[in-house]
């Protein structure tokens, strides 16, 4: 197939990269040198926890006890209404969800914006990983 777009491969890229990094991290925590998960992206993605719209949403840093395990999107995790929403970040430094995934945008609080104006009210339900 020849149709990949551009944006398809840096997401196949970019989980790649994760997967890549939480193999390291579960390896050898004494190990010597500490590899960068993402191209230096700038300055880590704030925090935040807003109503929008109506509904909840909350991203910060995840510590690994959610069904993801942080193993891609720089371990950062995004909710609405307490429901994850996957989020991942490009090498580019912007970010997808699973329902913004051909609309990147700069921060995840974005991608959680968006993905509320998509979802118009509709729950969000898990995705379930195979
Ligand atoms: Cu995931």
């Amino acid at each position: 197939m020849s149709s990949i777009t551009r944006r398809q491969a840096l997401g196949v890229a970019a989980g790649a990269a994760g997967a890549v990094a939480g193999l390291a991290l579960a390896g050898s925590a004494g190990a010597t040198t500490p590899r960068a998960a993402a191209p230096a992206a700038g300055p880590e993605p704030t925090a935040f926890d807003e109503v929008y719209q109506g509904r909840r949403i909350k991203g910060g840093p995840s510590h690994g006890g959610g069904h993801h395990g942080g193993h891609h999107g720089g371990g950062y995790s995004v909710t609405i209404d307490g429901e994850e929403l996957h989020v991942m970040q490009n090498a580019d430094g912007t970010w997808i969800s699973v329902i913004n995934h051909y609309d990147p945008v700069a921060t995840p609080k974005a991608v959680a914006r968006a993905a509320v104006r998509e979802l118009q009210g509709a729950p969000l339900v898990p995705l379930t990983v195979a």
